[in-house]
């Protein structure tokens, strides 16, 4: 049976991209459902029956388990269950499953949060508050710190190219709006390029909303 369209709650952010990428990756046919969180699509009462913490990505399978549609929210969530479902990037044997979530989650908790709140303190809020920029900039230089010593003598976060890289990617590529320099960072340029490399990671970046 062939599979239908995924419906994708999207907007072109770095939470937005890491699924478009695994999409992409996993060779879903999806159907883009704008929600212009510039507008307050987010608050919309369809919407939060999706996605109750009015955030986006969501997604609605109409093929979830036992043939019958589901919907998720939350972009760890959101990768985690196109893994399983397509068994792609998401390893099955228990160590390399856990070594893959400690990374997922170590992104979806600490990278996005703060890379986010360094976005907003340097680029969005309408008060300058030097101590929130400094904050959340130097807790992003030191979450950098720690993927670059992760990707020592690696080529991907875990084992294999997995939902890991997928999660971090989008937010990492944004570095120097998050006020960082890669210099420093020589195994996170290199784990940069070999991602920027794949032509799912090209097409699944595109800010397209149709
Ligand atoms: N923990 C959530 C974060 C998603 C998130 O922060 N989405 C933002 C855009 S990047 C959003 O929809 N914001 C709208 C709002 O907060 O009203 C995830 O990983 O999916």
């Amino acid at each position: 049976m062939t599979q239908q369209p995924i419906d994708f709650y999207f907007w072109p952010t770095p939470n937005g991209h890491k699924i478009r990428i695994m999409l992409e990756e996993c060779g879903l046919p999806y159907r883009v459902k704008p929600v212009d969180i510039t507008k307050g699509d987010q608050f919309k009462p369809e919407f939060l029956k999706i996605s109750p913490n009015n955030k986006m990505p969501a997604i609605v399978d109409p093929d979830g388990p036992g043939g019958e549609p589901i919907s998720i929210f939350e972009s760890g969530a959101i990768l985690q269950y196109l893994g399983r479902k397509t068994q792609k990037l998401y390893p099955r044997t228990e160590r390399a499953r856990v070594e893959v979530e400690e990374w997922l989650f170590w992104q979806v908790g600490g990278l996005g949060p703060m890379a986010g709140q360094a976005h907003h303190f340097r680029i969005y809020a309408t008060e300058k508050v030097p101590y929130a920029i400094a904050r959340y900039t130097e807790e992003t230089t030191r979450l950098y710190g720690v993927l670059e010593k992760r990707l020592k003598g690696r080529t991907f976060i875990a084992e294999a190219y997995s939902i890991a890289d997928i999660a971090a990617y989008p937010w990492v590529r944004s570095w120097e709006r998050q006020g960082q320099a890669l210099d420093g960072f020589p195994n996170i340029k290199a784990w940069l390029a070999q991602v920027s490399a794949r032509e799912a990671v090209q097409r699944g970046m595109s800010t397209a909303l149709e």
